[in-house]
């Protein structure tokens, strides 16, 4: 209690003098109307997107002064959060009670930033734990391999907490950025980003988008949830038929790390902005966004904007519907309607043409306790409770921590979402001449109808890959 009124107090008193951020969009791409503007308003910026006009402007003054015909609006750089684990969530105190008996647990035994890997020549043979992977098997995920080109071809983009780009699992199926030379300090394809081979880390800006990991401890106290960005990338493709782990969905796609999101499972808009940008204009035909943020008394308007871009490039927006909220008495969280809700989850409420937002269910078929719905944005049900995947250091895991009596497993609208990335990557790779609306109408009229989704989701059903050919 003392540590958080401390905590508390710092905050209060930093907030006071510190320099807010905002984004700042434009009427016209012209220079002079931009020097004008930071000429008479002062603070720092920084570009955030050509295309929309738009940057970030770091100031102490207030935004309202700043009123000007040749600005758009000027909104708050807002945080964005992981959808935090809700297992993890409900047994915080319980672990961290446990923890504290036992001698602590330690940290990772691998590198933290370590050189991305080449491609590897791999095994064969089955995958062991591929069995343990329920989802794969409810959603036919595993039969459809034998019938499809299981996702070759088409790059999907993981905007996360980054990726272990060296996992056995994933090494051979992440993109490879053809057009630059690794390592020589130069940004050869003059993309805006130097030696971006796997992809990009836009929070600590650089070329290794790593899934950064820290002590259990640590990860009970912040509320991150390190491996996430990997757990993802193992649902939609991690590598079939290796003698190794699991297999994804669409084990011949390729994952772009777009990292964004720290160590804490917190991220800024401009950002997250930067990274759907960078995914769209490298090539990526889908994003997954296992993230989000309430709307609060103002919209994410420049987020908004950011999805719309990828829209009109005819790139699918996948986005995980949300995990309700905590009941802090009774240590449940419920999840609730997006779509009638005061502070609504963005982006997974927007509803662009070119959205799936996606709700978990577990292995009954029922929806998960924590998983939101809304009958318009919210489009299907996917698998979401102890779900198996990579994890950071050539790891698998379905459960985030077990203590014996307590456990923690792996489950969240973000494990549901990469299931639906993963099948749109499979139905796409079958004709990638097909147009995005094309891809997503034919996998929600696969939906397999479920009671428990009946008036919670648009199709009424959950990801069903059976009658794919
Ligand atoms: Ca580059
Ligand atoms: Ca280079
Ligand atoms: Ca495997």
């Amino acid at each position: 209690m003392k540590l958080w009124m401390i905590c508390h107090l710092a905050i209060s008193l930093s907030t006071a003098v510190m320099a807010q951020e905002y984004l700042v969009r434009f009427n016209s791409d012209s220079e002079a109307v931009r020097q004008n503007f930071f000429r008479r308003n002062g603070g720092k910026f920084e570009l955030v997107s050509s295309e929309g006009n738009l940057y970030k402007w770091t100031t102490s003054s207030r935004a309202e002064q700043s009123w000007d015909s040749n600005v758009a609006y000027i909104a708050k750089n807002k945080t964005i959060h992981l959808f935090q684990n809700p297992s993890l969530q409900k047994n915080r105190a319980s672990l961290v009670r446990k923890l504290n008996e036992t001698p602590k647990a330690k940290g990772p035994a691998y590198p933290d930033n370590p050189e991305i890997k080449a491609p590897t020549i791999q095994a064969s043979g089955a995958d062991p734990l591929l069995q343990s992977a329920w989802g794969m098997f409810s959603t036919d995920a595993v039969s459809a391999h034998n019938k499809t080109a299981q996702g070759k071809g088409i790059v999907v983009a993981v905007t996360d907490t980054g990726v272990d780009y060296n996992h056995v699992d994933l090494v051979n199926n992440m993109w490879r950025n053809k057009a630059e030379v690794p390592g020589n300090g130069i940004d050869d394809d003059k993309n805006g980003y130097v030696d971006d081979i796997v992809g990009w880390d836009f929070h600590a800006n650089d070329n290794k988008p790593y899934d950064l990991s820290m002590d259990l401890m640590d990860i009970l106290l912040s509320g991150g949830n390190p491996g996430h960005g990997t757990h993802v990338s193992g649902v939609i493709a991690a590598s079939l038929n290796n003698g190794t782990g699991i297999a994804g969905v669409a084990p011949k796609a390729q994952i772009m790390a777009l990292r964004f999101i720290g160590e804490k499972g917190e991220g800024s808009t401009d950002s997250a902005i930067k990274a759907i940008d960078y995914a769209v204009s490298n090539g990526a035909r889908i994003i997954n966004a296992s993230w989000g943020g309430e709307a609060g008394e103002e919209d994410d308007q420049p987020l908004r904007e950011a999805i719309k871009r990828a829209e009109a490039k005819g790139v699918i927006f996948v986005v995980a519907a949300g995990n309700g909220r905590l009941d802090q008495a009774s240590g449940k969280s419920h999840g609730f309607d997006i779509n009638n809700d005061s502070k609504p989850v963005v982006p997974a409420v927007y509803n662009f043409s070119n959205m799936v937002g996606v709700a978990a269910i577990d292995s009954n078929n029922q929806l998960a306790e924590f998983s939101n719905w809304g009958k318009e944005s919210i489009k299907l049900g996917a698998p979401g409770v102890k779900i198996m995947s990579t994890v950071p250091g050539d790891r698998y895991q379905d459960t985030v921590v077990d203590l014996g009596t307590i456990k923690a497993t792996w489950d969240g609208t973000s494990m549901a979402t990469p299931f639906v990335a993963g099948a749109l990557a499979v139905i796409w790779s079958q004709d990638p001449s097909q147009s995005a609306s094309t891809v997503k109408s034919k996998l929600l009229d696969m939906a397999a109808p479920t009671e428990a989704l009946n008036s919670k989701v648009e199709t009424q059903g959950r990801l069903d890959l059976h009658s794919l050919n």
